[in-house]
């Protein structure tokens, strides 16, 4: 049952529900030198999606300057910034992702 406040709400059971973690959009940046089919390429390793939807990113992003590529948990969120700006680096382009509360 919903009590009168919102965190610890119990189930008609009487198992404690838990409050829905906070989101957080991992956002990939435009930038002049990064080529496009890195960053399609980027898209569609850390973010599993079709090649289809990772282009029409990659150009909002280019377009745009900037763009979500998906929305995770703070943890989850962390550790796709830390692997898409290692893989971009790695490879030697300036290509930069962040992430900030959805
Ligand atoms: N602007 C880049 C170019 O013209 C392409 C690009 C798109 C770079 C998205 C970064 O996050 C980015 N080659």
């Amino acid at each position: 049952t919903e009590t009168e406040h919102h965190h610890g709400t119990v189930a008609e059971v009487g198992r404690p529900e838990l409050a829905p973690p906070p989101l957080y959009s991992v956002l990939l940046l435009n930038d002049d030198y990064t080529p496009m089919d890195f960053v399609v390429e980027v898209l569609m390793r850390f973010f599993p999606m079709t090649a289809e939807n990772a282009t029409q990113i990659m150009l909002h992003v280019h377009t745009r300057g900037r763009g979500v590529c998906g929305v995770f948990t703070r943890d989850v969120a962390e550790s796709k910034v830390a692997q898409v700006n290692e893989f971009a680096r790695l490879n030697q382009h300036p290509l930069l992702c962040t992430m900030e509360r959805a």
